[in-house]
């Protein structure tokens, strides 16, 4: 049958010329399919004498089998050719640069959290931790907090479940670290906390770095060495001058807020100090009559401020990259 082997020839060469699987699907149609060329070969069968139909219906067949393996050829070699083109575009140039991944950076304000520790532990104070959800008495209580202080309200505090409050202060750090070590204690405690306040210079949660140092004769005179000491190594300026205004904490007796000098004849507010108060002294087992020392609480995040020339606090709190990468 040259019939047979034309359209067996004819369909190879289509088949080969598609380059996707769809035009070979449409090509299979045009002899596969229900009306393709080799049907219909098929469907005039039955016109030929009855003693020709075995021979050319195998015949038929043949070709119907050799058109299937050419298709299964040519779909493979498709799918292949596919491939190889994947595998050249994803090929690896040796010759690019490298895919880094980002170096980061410390925040500012962990550079200035560290930097404070690193000059107080030069100063021999260790560095303490604690939780940042309290109860009344570590946050309020212990440190001499009458019952009716509006700190204790939730106008000012943030409450969690069973009269917990996130800390306003780091100084149940210290209270904590009061009831379970003696004197002499030289600690900071420097962490995160929240008071209810938001605006250009108040933020609900901030840093806050404190200070305590108990022992049998600690003073006024040694709580400014330190505190200068600090300040002027912190802001790199031997010459800084700092004043003590006297002030009111419940927690310190007497209490002092501390002043730094700034541009020309202007004072900023650093922290607050003071004497710890005998009452918190009993509250933690410690005796006030042998033994005696200072506090003090400053802000971080004014430090940072101060030390980078950021003019709302807010900036620090909104991991906005371009803010952030000046200062990796
Ligand atoms: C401020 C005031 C201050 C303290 C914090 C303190 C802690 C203990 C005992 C006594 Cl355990 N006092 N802390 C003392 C005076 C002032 O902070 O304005 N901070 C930003």
């Amino acid at each position: 049958m040259d019939d047979l082997t034309t359209l067996v020839a004819s369909a190879r060469r289509e088949f080969d010329a598609c380059a996707d699987p769809a035009a070979l699907e449409n090509a299979k149609a045009r002899y596969l399919g229900k009306s393709g060329a080799l049907t219909e070969l098929l469907k005039g069968l039955g016109k030929l004498p009855a003693a020709e139909r075995p021979a050319a219906g195998a015949a038929i067949n043949v070709a119907k089998q050799e058109l299937e393996d050419a298709l299964t050829a040519r779909r493979s070699a498709i799918a292949d050719a596919k491939l190889a083109r994947k595998l050249a575009a994803d090929a690896l140039d040796v010759s690019l640069p490298g895919r880094t991944r980002g170096i980061g950076a410390l925040h500012p304000l962990t550079r200035v959290q560290e930097r404070v520790e690193t000059l107080f532990r030069s100063m021999g104070f260790t560095v303490a931790d604690g939780p940042e959800i309290e109860d009344d008495f570590h946050n309020f209580t212990a440190l001499n907090t009458p019952e009716n202080h509006p700190a204790r309200s939730m106008q000012d505090t943030f409450y969690v479940e069973g009269g917990m409050v996130l800390r306003t202060h780091t100084s149940p750090i210290q209270v904590r670290y009061m009831e379970t070590h003696a004197p002499p204690i030289k600690i900071i405690a420097p962490g995160r906390v929240y008071r209810v306040d938001s605006d250009a210079t108040h933020s609900p949660m901030f840093h806050q770095v404190e200070g305590l140092w108990i022992d049998r004769d600690v003073t006024f005179a040694d709580l400014k060495a330190t505190i200068v000491q600090f300040l002027r190594r912190f802001f790199e300026r031997d010459d800084l001058e700092v004043r003590f205004r006297p002030s009111f904490f419940p927690f310190t007796e007497p209490s002092a807020e501390i002043d730094m000098a700034f541009g020309d004849g202007g004072w900023l507010e650093i922290a607050g100090s003071g004497q710890v108060h005998p009452n918190v002294l009993r509250a933690v087992n410690i005796d006030p009559e042998e033994f005696q020392g200072f506090a003090f609480g400053m802000g971080p995040d004014r430090l940072a401020m101060l030390r980078y020339g950021i003019n709302d606090l807010r900036l620090f709190y909104e991991n906005d990259l371009g803010f952030l990468r000046q200062f990796a």
